[in-house]
């Protein structure tokens, strides 16, 4: 499966570019749900959280939370990968800890048709969950989910007491990692995901901590019934066969019970073609029977059209949905500055760019028009020592009784008097005539 980054568009909106959001909606797909290989339906995702880099801050700034330790921040350090939550984060460290505190976020902008909501996230539970009960908890909107399974450090095995952050030592492993799937009946354009801890101690005794969180808002789900449901997929944890998925993702059941490898164009499915894919992919899309590839350069698309790509390859930048190569995307477009991943205008479409980053209508001359990629333009032509003459040209000085003007970096020669019907004096006056003896030039 693909997990994609800032700024992607979502078909549902008609295509419309949505305001600037830390989360990402992907276009319409066949969506997949490991736990519930019955599970086949259309809609859209949410991501958030998936950064492993300094993003991953924009995101988590997105978040709040009911309690946090003096002095700490929101989200943590794992052993090299950033989380929200983890050790010394959420709670107090004196009685209440943390038991009912909770991370949230709401999210907007959802399709008003939907009726369910599948989650999944990257568990972390750190140190030492003792069963005393410890547990974690998902809230969507009124719902909450109490029911995922918890294990206890004293039932570990010596192998399976793996130190990863927090504390060390025997009482203190680290669960990470752990691929946690829900679903929940919603309607409404608006969610609130609350990840709520019912660790009774406080957080640098245990703790949890998540990321990758991806929101499946499903249009037209084939599965009802049960507001909830949970499996862990890798888990060192043992459990029971209800919480155990079925096949590892890429793979579906064979009529003999035997996990196949899905087509090269599914990241998951439920047979052996290519029309048989719960999602598709990366570089492929469904185009309604059967997943097909996108266009070039293109590693996850709307449609197989150069310009239905919401993202590219290394050493290309999405630019208005399509992906150019990096190196054409020059000042004054510039690459997003979080995730790198985009090229950005400062303008609209069919606006002029000048070298200040304005935006306008026109290019005024002398300005010169151009095209990067397929934005407009307004360019000073000259060099940084040249003057650029009200006629176009360039030139090294800018003689008397023509004027210099600075304009930011800019320098102008201009010719001071109306451009037609008037004549510029040698004191720099304009008038209508020239009068005897002096004569005209140009
Ligand atoms: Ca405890
Ligand atoms: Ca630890």
């Amino acid at each position: 499966m693909s997990f994609f980054k800032l700024l992607l568009f979502h078909l549902l909106l008609s295509h419309a570019l949505l305001p600037v959001l830390s989360y990402y909606f992907t276009g319409t797909k066949l969506l997949s749900f490991p736990p519930y290989p019955q599970f086949l339906s259309q809609g859209y995702e949410i991501g958030d959280l998936y950064s492993t880099d300094d993003c991953f801050l924009d995101d988590a700034t997105s978040w709040s939370a009911t309690r946090i330790i003096s002095g700490s921040t929101i989200y943590s350090n794992c052993g090299g990968t950033y989380i929200l939550g983890g050790y010394d984060v959420l709670g107090s460290l004196s009685s209440p800890y943390q038991a009912g505190d909770y991370f949230s976020r709401t999210y907007t902008g959802l399709s008003s048709t939907h009726t369910m909501i599948y989650f999944t996230f990257s568990m972390w539970q750190l140190d030492s969950w003792n069963g005393s009960p410890d547990y974690f908890q998902v809230a969507i909107d009124g719902v909450t989910i109490t029911g995922w399974n918890t294990f206890s450090y004293g039932s570990m095995t010596a192998a399976q007491k793996v130190q990863v952050c927090g504390l060390s030592g025997s009482s203190y492993p680290d669960v990470t990692d752990t691929r946690t799937f829900g679903r929940v009946a919603h309607t409404g354009t608006s969610l609130t995901f609350k990840m709520i801890s019912q660790c009774d101690q406080d957080s640098t005794n245990e703790s949890l901590g998540f990321r990758e969180l991806t929101i499946y808002v499903v249009e037209t789900p084939t599965t009802t019934g049960a507001t909830q449901a949970f499996c862990r997929l890798p888990s060192v944890i043992s459990l029971g066969t209800t919480w155990q998925c079925s096949c590892s993702e890429g793979q579906y059941l064979d009529s003999t019970s035997t996990c196949v490898t899905c087509d090269s164009s599914c990241s998951s499915c439920f047979g052996a073609g290519s029309n048989q894919c719960y999602e598709c992919a990366d570089n492929y899309s469904f185009d309604g029977t059967e997943c097909v590839a996108c266009s070039s350069h293109c590693t996850a698309c709307s449609g197989t059209g150069s310009d239905e790509c919401y993202e590219c390859e290394s050493g290309y930048l999405l630019y208005y949905n399509q992906c150019v190569l990096s190196s054409a995307c020059i000042s004054p477009l510039y690459i997003d500055g979080c995730d790198d991943t985009s090229c950005e205008s400062p303008c609209d479409e069919d606006e002029y760019i000048y070298n200040n980053g304005t935006c306008a209508d026109y290019c005024i001359f002398p300005l010169q028009t151009g095209v990067i990629l397929d934005t407009l333009l307004c360019i000073y032509p000259c060099a940084s020592n040249e003057y650029l003459y009200w006629d176009g040209v360039c030139e090294s000085s800018c003689d008397s009784p023509l004027t210099t003007r600075n304009q930011a970096a800019e320098v102008y020669c201009d010719y001071g008097c109306a451009s037609t019907g008037e004549y510029l004096y040698w004191d720099g006056s304009c008038s209508t005539e020239c009068n005897s003896p002096l004569e005209p030039v140009t």
